[in-house]
């Protein structure tokens, strides 16, 4: 394949629209490609990132209007959400783009004028159904619906009629060359099964399509011409190149394009494989190596969506276990070409057996016995076996297949492959049993050559899994007393036997707990992460996005300054601590979401406000009664303190 032979991996997510905050179908999306944007990094190709958002239309135009808030007030506040969630998740994108970016309005403009003069691009009169949701025109055997309407194939909505002037791109003109093109390079569009799909409704015939809208006030204008604006798709799509640098970081743009990979959903797989081919056609660029339509997350077997408003909130799980749990399991699950059914029960077994009961015991158990046996340091191993060397032998073996299938855009693929590795070292552990080897101290040197040999296991699977879970693997070789980060060790120039015993390692520390359900769905976090949940866009009132309280409302919190007593880490939950807090003659147990931010002992003599009057609820299978309050940044908890002596009890108002 192309991709493999370049030095260089340019990677897209689609932009996403701003007419609400992303949820984990959009997270879906942007950690594939995160993950393999680490994994060619590792692989030692110069890597571009690129994410954004997609902020024009008249889509984000009646979202604003329905919040009583202007297009860009709107996409503002939208991409400060994103970009915190993607924080949270570890996206490492290079750029992120915003359509409303300058360079990219008028690079949009400079394209459409060079199209037009060479008459790719010409003036007419569209009439016909289109979809605001979809922001896409209609096919003539689109159905017909009760009242007259055309119905979207796609979501299902009432279209609208549009008869107005516009600008036609030649689209027709395409036909042939698209095919020609599909043709010669069968992995254009995978999986394979979309390529077909797409090929025929090309064969099927394309006419030119509308390229400009007049009622649309919200879009790049049409240069010499601004009664019109810039359909949205033709807008979004040159983003991969305007983001790049075309017309203003020249250098940039030779060495990434074409792009080597385009990432989206199903849902917009024919606007990437026949629509931005064609622009780019016309506009004389070279065409990217792939277009991968992956499938679609579906809650209760519906597509999770946000016009639907059946989607998942990432935050519910990253606040309480952080981003790789959420990744991994995402990546694990279903082969990126499939759809798949998010259910809580579902990421918990998955987790639970995978990470908590297959990688993190294998992790603690070496580790425990490495302080047990050791004092942390496993010394001088004795000469290698014939099992250790089959050990090795199966991770060099498992590490190529695992790196083919990140080369093959198959993450589901390379960590299932990891994890057959992983229960193989697990299996030498069973098999060696370091606890009887440790009673007979003649065994020593053989002792420290199967901890050795495990902990070197641990040190090659978590580089592999690194483009997945780049904190967790980063934290293991942390405390495998590892200088370096996993993910600054290419590939190339990894070894093995690297791992030196003569180096300390650190006691285990809980990775990836093991988690309840009942528990989890009860209470993620006891402190919520106010800043970084989505705005409620449901039924806004006009004229602000915030639900206004009274004072009388606001009285009823009962806010009073509490004083730590005692703090304790709550077992199995690497973000909660258990507090004992002193509200003035009343003592009361609060568990608190700040186990990142604070150890136990920082906290006690501590004053801050705690919410007296809030319902309790057991977290983690304890009870807390009340709740802090923080700020919030990055999902970290930062409690802002009460200076002084003021009395634990008192009244905060
Ligand atoms: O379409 N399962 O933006 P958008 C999996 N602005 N992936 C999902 C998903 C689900 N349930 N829901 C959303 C747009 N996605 C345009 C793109 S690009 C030039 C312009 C992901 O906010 C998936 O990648 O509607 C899908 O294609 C994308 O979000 C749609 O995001």
């Amino acid at each position: 394949m192309e991709k493999k032979s370049k030095q260089t991996f340019f990677v897209t997510t689609p932009i996403y629209y701003v007419n609400d905050v992303p949820h984990i179908g959009h997270a879906y999306t942007t950690i594939i490609a995160d993950a393999l944007a680490r994994h060619n990094r590792l692989a030692g190709r110069e890597v571009f990132f690129l994410t954004g958002t997609d902020e024009h239309g008249q889509k984000i135009e009646k979202a604003a209007a329905e919040r009583g808030i202007t297009p860009i007030e709107l996409a503002d506040s939208v991409v400060t959400r994103t970009q915190n969630l993607w924080q949270a998740l570890d996206i490492s994108q290079d750029f992120f783009v915003r359509t409303t970016m300058p360079f990219h309005e008028k690079g949009v403009q400079e394209i459409f004028r060079r199209m037009l003069a060479k008459g790719d691009i010409y003036k007419g009169e569209y009439k016909g159904w289109y979809c605001v949701s979809d922001e896409a025109f209609l096919p003539d055997d689109a159905p017909i619906g009760k009242d007259g309407a055309k119905i979207c194939p796609d979501c299902g909505r009432a279209a609208v009629v549009l008869a107005e002037p516009t600008y036609f791109f030649r689209l027709s003109a395409y036909q042939q060359k698209l095919l020609d093109h599909f043709e010669a390079h069968p992995d254009f569009v995978r999986p394979p099964s979309r390529m077909n799909e797409v090929a025929s409704f090309v064969r099927g015939g394309l006419r030119d399509i509308s390229i400009t809208r007049t009622t649309v006030k919200w879009g790049v204008p049409v240069p010499d011409d601004p009664a019109h604006t810039i359909y949205v798709w033709f807008d979004a799509l040159h983003n991969y190149i305007t983001a790049l640098g075309w017309d203003w970081n020249r250098e940039r743009f030779e060495k990434f394009w074409p792009a080597s990979l385009h990432l989206m959903g199903k849902d917009i797989l024919r606007f990437h494989a026949v629509y931005w081919p064609a622009f780019l056609m016309a506009s004389g660029f070279a065409l990217p190596d792939c277009i991968f339509g992956h499938g679609w997350w579906l809650k209760d077997e519906a597509k999770m969506s946000k016009s639907l408003g059946n989607v998942l909130d990432p935050y519910l799980i990253i606040n309480t276990l952080g981003p790789d749990p959420l990744r991994y399991f995402l990546l694990r699950e279903i082969p990126i070409g499939l759809d798949g059914n998010f259910s809580h029960e579902g990421f918990i077994h998955r987790v639970n057996s995978d990470l908590a009961n297959d990688f993190g015991n294998l992790v603690h158990r070496t580790l425990n016995m490495v302080q047990q046996y050791f004092g942390g340091t496993i010394g001088e191993p004795a000469a290698e076996e014939a099992q250790d060397a089959a050990l090795r032998a199966a991770f060099e073996s498992a590490r190529t297949a695992v790196l083919a299938h990140y080369e093959d855009y198959a993450p589901a693929k390379a960590l299932e492959e990891l994890w057959a590795f992983i229960g193989l070292a697990n299996k030498y552990l069973a098999d060696n049993a370091p606890w009887k080897l440790a009673k007979d101290p003649a065994l020593r040197g053989r002792l420290a050559r199967v901890l050795w040999q495990a902990a070197a296991a641990i040190r090659g699977s978590s580089h592999l899994a690194a483009p997945v879970m780049p904190g967790s693997a980063r934290r293991i070789w942390d405390l495998l007393g590892e200088t370096r980060s996993p993910l600054d060790v290419l590939y190339a120039d990894f070894r093995f036997d690297d791992l030196d015993p003569a180096r300390p390692m650190k006691p285990p520390v809980p990775l990836f707990p093991r988690i309840d359900l009942k528990e989890f769905l009860a209470g993620p976090a006891a402190v919520p992460p106010a800043a970084e949940r989505p705005a409620e866009p449901k039924k806004p009132p006009k004229e602000t996005t915030m639900d206004i309280i009274t004072y009388e409302e606001f009285k009823k919190l009962d806010l009073r300054v509490g004083l730590v007593l005692k703090a304790e880490r709550v077992e199995g939950a690497t973000r909660l601590l258990k507090l004992q807090i002193d509200l003035g003659g009343e003592q009361r147990q609060i568990v608190a979401g700040v186990a990142e931010t604070y150890a136990p002992e920082d906290l006690v003599g501590k004053r801050f406000t705690v919410i007296a009057n809030l319902k309790p609820a057991v977290i983690r299978g304890v009870e807390s009664q009340g709740m802090l309050l923080a700020g919030i940044r990055d999902g970290k908890a930062f409690i802002p303190f009460f200076e002084g002596d003021i009395p634990a009890g008192s009244k905060v108002q």
